[in-house]
């Protein structure tokens, strides 16, 4: 396959500033007429060949002005157009027809519930017509649609709407302008029978936008708390960075088939419903929140993406990294900043800190790919948003905001790259951030160790720390990275100390600034003998290498001012006390260890100060993963959840009275709302019960069984059920039975029906996979369903994926190669699954092998399932 380089960047020979589309939609195909304004840039050569992009296109006609081209005038290849000598300024005309009916990768233009619509970034404009694909060729659209009247009477693209007519035939068109130069990543049409929402947000400079949710018929009215977040969004995206909406409309659009969670198209967002649709009987909490954030990151790419787009795919953590920042800081001001910060972190390191310990691992800007749909990973997004993070502790919260104005302003229309995001920084700080950059360009992630100690004679208090960055695949010499430390010295009663004078690394207030291997920091005039409280707000994303006494961690999780480092210090005496017992030969468990942990969670429980979310969070003990990542190779899952259950039981047979009193004593408002305050409390109440599960009493599995029956909301429905499939299969089954008659008519809910089936850890669970394929309403076209069923298998089944007989690795072999043949990205994207392969013992590593051997030697595979399966087993 060929390998493209960041190095070979190459601006383009040819500029499109003007686009003008006609569209024409019928049940058999699409005619897209195309007149691109093409213009050769000043110092390229006369008789430079042209060569648009253009895939799965039929060409039915070329003209240059009135000149229809002939042979020997253009070349056509399967990956586009050659125009063999164009002249320096000219309308290239073109004519193609497209299949949009049998289009199942869900690229380019397809259908989906007999609606029009299309998804182009990274590289699917180019299976609308020909183009120059790139995101640094950017031009200003006009579109113009026409399709039948009953079975489309919607038609949307980018831009304002500046024209819409009768025609004859029942036919009728609409033609919408983007005033913005865009790159055809962005480009976007829905064409179909929608319903919709409709609100209006006047920006604060006083402009009135309309603002429209469309949603296939029937489900407008599920709309309605998206379309509160867009408000939100809009309104916080002025306060926050200034940035002010710049159309006269925004439209969203929700549609049932699609292979990622949402698109920015400029003016016309296109997402999948899954991340709009919303009620109390359907959705969870949870999925509100992540509605409310999704919502929020495609608007916040107006500006973000949009406005100043990225000069080449490597740039891409430019747009995403920033983007994701942005939308994390909404939710924290929207929510509790702790509680959204802990969560964040605990995403991050269960996705991205395994790709980077992986064969997959890469830098947040990577300097090479073969496919770029393989680059929307973790590392880009969430690792990128840190970056950003750290850019903002280093530089602080008025000179960061200061930087993101000058970007937003010296960038403005252009695509740019992440060594012009930095130079604003620089520019505003005046701070040389060379080796900030690193961030960006070197894969992996710094092990930090620390030592300390304390002189009461000279109340001098000396903090050693060192960094290592290990190597990764292609990269094994690494140079140290700058980490910002937010720090404090914690005393006996919980207050921070200060200090008199410190010396040895740059230290502003409560931050370190550590730019070396190694750094000592002398802290004068330190009163008494503080616990070290480092990393506050998870402020780089590092791993801790040294391990903190018991004694240690229990102080900063009663006592330290930095809640992060509070729950951070309670998960880290757990594993701290479980993971000598992890290795397979491993001694017992001390459970007496235990009774400590116990008891300091039962101090946070008891606190008037932590809200029930905060306190929920600190119930839910180390999971799976968390195990698994402590381990690090030679894994047997079996024993990691034989361990995991032990620890669960005695820390919740330490707390059964207090867990009880907790779930019967918290009253919601009888009205739900899915606003932070109350989700809080009913995450704990339901945490609270779902560890009193792990006690294994029959009394306990009555609680859930009547939580079920009384539950009034999806949140407490779904989590009654997860805790019966996690701890007693056999009494989810008929709960799962009713579930599925009950509630499971909306495709949403079908999905969690799939989910919650898939996630249960028995010898059942591969038939019982095999019986919810067959169900009339699953189908592998259709990437929800395959996002239920599988993702619950591969990331929340890990015993059952990793079965010692390697049926599951076979069995998810089999499906993304059955994928592979239709949809290429969501095949790609599946192989993730097997990042971990090499962190088993023996016999599943084989098993893992395995299906990655079979399938990489399947017959006509992908390139992008192939780079990545290649990438795996290397
Ligand atoms: N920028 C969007 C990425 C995206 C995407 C990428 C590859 C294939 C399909 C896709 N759909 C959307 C979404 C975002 O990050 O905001
Ligand atoms: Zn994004």
């Amino acid at each position: 396959q060929k390998i493209i380089y960041l190095q070979d960047y190459k601006p383009s020979d040819y500029l499109i500033p003007k686009t003008e589309m006609w569209v024409d939609f019928t049940p058999e195909r699409t005619r897209i007429t195309t007149d691109l304004h093409i213009e050769r840039q000043v110092g390229v050569e006369d008789g430079t060949p042209l060569e648009l992009d253009g895939e799965h296109l039929e060409l039915v006609s070329i003209a240059i002005g009135d000149e229809v081209l002939g042979a020997g005038q253009y070349e056509l290849s399967e990956s586009g157009l050659k125009l063999l000598d164009p002249p320096q300024s000219f309308v290239l005309s073109t004519v193609v027809d497209v299949e949009p009916e049998k289009n199942k990768s869900l690229e380019g233009l397809y259908r989906s519930s007999g609606n029009w619509c299309t998804q182009c970034e990274a590289e699917g404009f180019r299976r609308i017509t020909y183009f120059l694909d790139r995101p640094d060729v950017m031009s200003v659209f006009t579109v113009k649609m026409v399709a039948d009247k009953d079975l489309a009477p919607v038609l949307l693209s980018n831009g304002n709407p500046v024209d819409s007519g009768e025609m004859s035939n029942n036919r009728h068109f609409a033609e919408w302008h983007d005033p913005h130069p865009k790159p055809s990543y962005l480009f976007a049409m829905v064409a179909g029978k929608l319903d919709k929402i409709s609100e209006n947000f006047t920006t604060k400079s006083g402009k009135k936008v309309d603002l429209n949710i469309y949603a296939e018929p029937g489900k407008a009215e599920l709309c309605r708390y998206a379309m509160d977040a867009l408000i939100r969004s809009m309104k916080w995206d002025e306060e926050r960075f200034g940035c002010e909406y710049d159309l006269d409309v925004f439209n969203i659009v929700a549609v049932s088939d699609f292979n990622a969670g949402a698109m920015e198209n400029k003016g016309l967002n296109i997402f999948n419903d899954k991340y709009v649709l919303a009620d109390p009987a359907t959705a969870t909490d949870q999925d509100y929140a992540l509605i409310e954030r999704i919502i929020a990151h495609e608007y916040f790419h107006n500006y973000t993406g949009n406005r100043v787009t990225c000069r080449d795919w490597f740039q891409l953590c430019l747009k995403e990294g920033l983007t994701v920042f942005r939308d994390q800081e909404f939710s924290s001001d929207e929510r509790f900043r702790d509680v959204e910060r802990i969560d964040d972190v605990k995403g991050l390191r269960q996705s991205q800190f395994v790709e980077d310990s992986g064969p997959l691992a890469h830098p947040p800007r990577p300097n090479q790919y073969e496919q770029i749909d393989n680059f929307y990973t973790t590392t880009v997004y969430e690792k990128g948003a840190e970056v950003v993070r750290m850019l903002m502790t280093l530089l602080g919260k008025e000179t960061f905001h200061e930087g993101v104005d000058l970007y937003l302003e010296r960038h403005d229309g252009e695509a740019a790259t992440i060594e012009q995001f930095i130079k604003c920084f620089e520019d505003v700080s005046k701070r040389d951030l060379s080796q900030f950059q690193k961030w960006y360009t070197q894969a992996g992630r710094p092990q930090v160790s620390y030592t300390t100690a304390y002189d009461a004679e000279s109340k001098q208090f000396t903090l050693e720390l060192k960094q290592t960055v290990p190597a990764t695949p292609g990269e094994s010499e690494k140079s140290p990275m700058v980490l910002p430390i937010k720090f404090g010295l914690v005393s006996n009663n919980g207050d921070d100390l200060g200090w008199d004078s410190v010396e040895g690394a740059e230290v502003r207030d409560d931050l370190i600034i550590m730019d070396k291997e190694d750094v000592t920091v002398q802290f004068h005039g330190v009163s008494s003998a503080p616990v070290v409280s480092l990393f506050r707000e998870f402020s780089a994303p590092v791993t801790i290498q040294t391990k903190a006494s018991l004694e240690e961690d229990l102080h900063r999780a009663r006592l330290d001012g930095d809640p992060f480092n509070r729950w951070e210090s309670l998960q880290s005496a757990i594993l701290n006390i479980v993971s000598p017992s992890m290795a397979v030969d491993g001694p017992a468990l001390d459970l007496d260890l235990l009774d400590q942990v116990a008891s300091a969670l039962s101090q946070t429980l008891d606190s008037q100060d932590m809200s029930p979310s905060f306190k929920a969070l600190s119930l839910r003990l180390p999971n799976y993963q968390d195990y698994a990542q402590r381990v690090g190779e030679n894994i047997n899952p079996d024993h990691i959840k034989s361990i995991k259950r032990d620890v669960d039981r005695a820390i919740a047979e330490r707390l059964r009275g207090q867990l009880v009193s907790l779930y019967s004593a918290l009253h919601l408002p009888d009205e739900y709302e899915p606003n932070a305050e109350q989700s809080g409390m009913r995450s704990l109440r339901n945490q609270s019960l779902s560890l009193l599960a792990a006690l294994n009493d029959k009394q306990i599995f009555e609680m859930v069984e009547t939580h079920y029956n009384e539950a009034q909301n999806m949140t407490d429905r779904q989590a009654a059920l997860a805790i019966m499939c996690a701890y007693a299969p056999d009494r989810a089954e008929p709960l799962l039975a009713h579930f599925k008659e009950n509630f499971a008519e909306p495709m949403t809910v079908f999905d969690k029906w799939l989910s919650l089936n898939a996630s249960i850890d028995d010898d059942r669970t591969i038939d019982r996979i095999h019986s919810l394929m067959a169900d009339d309403r699953f189908s592998l076209e259709t990437p929800n369903r395959v996002y239920a069923l599988f993702g619950s298998f591969t990331q929340g089944n890990p015993t059952q994926f990793a079965r010692e007989d390697g049926a599951g690795f076979d069995l998810i072999a089999d499906i993304i190669m059955h994928i592979d043949k239709f949809n290429p990205q969501v095949a790609g994207r599946f192989a993730v699954a097997f990042r971990i392969w090499k962190n088993f013992e023996s016999k599943r590593q084989n098993a893992a092998r395995t299906a990655l051997e079979r399938i990489r030697d399947m017959e006509n595979i992908s390139p992008n399932l192939s780079e990545m399966v290649n990438k795996t087993l290397e």
